[in-house]
């Protein structure tokens, strides 16, 4: 399931030279001219991060759904605490460096973005346990097991790849991810029946939630007010009257799948049958990654779901954290939910 490449230490040299260079320019990697030449930047990165890169965007190869890159090193005084919340976002100056390999990185799948419903419009996002949440169905859960899911199911604009580089993970927080290939445990009556656009996904919490009351972070006071509307009412449509979408899509033996374990049904009794054993069986095919400290994970959003174990959070600035980046490989499609052409927040 997963591409894995070691970094040697020429690599990690040559990325430190490179960081080094751009942390002078830049002091936010949410810079939007860091942002737009962040693919050019990318081309300076260590070759075999280039082509392992590029060959898990073009192969798409069944047994490699998710692509890791470790052993960059990160300093575990130098990042300071894991912050207390998603929103405060002062830590960049001591995680600039990490937060820059992660967008260069990711740029060598396509665009990263942001949603203005989630952490504020950033495009780097914390994923990180929030005191308050431990028992809620969010990323800053801890007590809780994160059901599994693709990422923004729900939604038209989700990521083809979410990105999570780990700062931090002392007590071994599992990441649960499970491909497209439960295929080969199903009958070929029931892919039939996920083929087609007989299930309803409704939005997550945090996108209700947030709809409600956030502007876009890039937005001026020149918002046009109709489109503003235009997204609120677009929420409120996908939570009245979803629009009924298939699960799978593309090639019935290593299928693109959108599942949600909680938000997702079936529209009539068999699709829902057929919804149920497609739970069960992905329930049984669920692994584990433990990411380290440097590691760069990227999931395939299109061919894998993912949740996340429950963890004890202590709160004592030591917990698990880790950076998270949604990639797309095209951002045209969201044009009319982003402000500019350049802008890479939707809302
Ligand atoms: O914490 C994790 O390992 C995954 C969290 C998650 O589902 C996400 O970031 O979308
Ligand atoms: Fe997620």
């Amino acid at each position: 399931m997963i591409k894995h490449l070691t970094l040697t230490p020429d690599d990690i040299r040559e990325i430190n030279v490179l960081v080094a260079g751009l942390a002078e320019h830049f002091d936010t990697p949410e810079d939007p001219t860091f942002m737009h030449n962040a693919s050019i930047y990318a081309h300076s990165l260590p070759i075999r991060v280039r082509q392992i890169l590029n060959d898990f965007r073009l192969t798409e190869a069944n047994d490699e759904t998710i692509c890791l890159i470790s052993g960059y090193p990160v300093d575990d005084q130098k990042i300071g605490p894991t912050p207390p919340n998603r929103e405060l976002k002062n830590d960049t100056p001591r995680t600039l460096k990490e937060q820059m390999l992660l967008i260069m990185c990711g740029s060598l799948l396509g665009e990263p973005f942001g949603w203005a419903t989630q952490q504020a419009g950033y495009i780097v996002n914390d994923i990180l346990p929030v005191q308050g949440d431990e028992h809620r169905q969010v990323g800053s859960s801890s007590d809780e097991m994160l059901m599994w899911h693709t990422e923004e199911a729900f939604h038209p604009y989700r990521c083809d790849y979410l990105a999570l580089m780990c700062l931090r993970n002392p007590n071994r927080g599992a990441t649960m991810v499970a491909s497209n290939q439960v295929v080969c445990q199903l009958t070929e009556s029931q892919i039939r029946v996920l083929f087609e656009p007989r299930f309803v996904i409704r939005p997550d919490e945090v996108h209700v939630e947030a709809h409600k009351v956030t502007l876009p972070k890039d937005a001026d006071k020149m918002v046009p007010k109709a489109s503003l509307q235009h997204a609120h009412a677009n929420i409120a449509r996908m939570i009245n009257e979803p629009e009924k979408t298939a699960v799978f899509s593309g090639d019935p033996t290593s299928p693109y799948m959108i599942v949600d374990s909680l938000y997702q049904q079936g529209t009539d009794e068999e699709a829902q049958a057929v919804f149920n054993i497609l739970i069960n069986t992905i329930n049984e095919q669920l692994t584990e990654i433990i990411l380290q400290p440097g590691d760069i994970c990227f999931i395939d959003n299109y061919r894998n779901v993912h949740g996340r174990k429950s963890f004890k959070a202590n709160y004592d600035g030591t917990d698990r954290w880790l950076k998270r980046i949604n990639i797309t490989r095209d951002i045209r499609k969201s044009r009319s939910r982003r402000l500019t052409s350049t802008s890479r927040i939707i809302f």
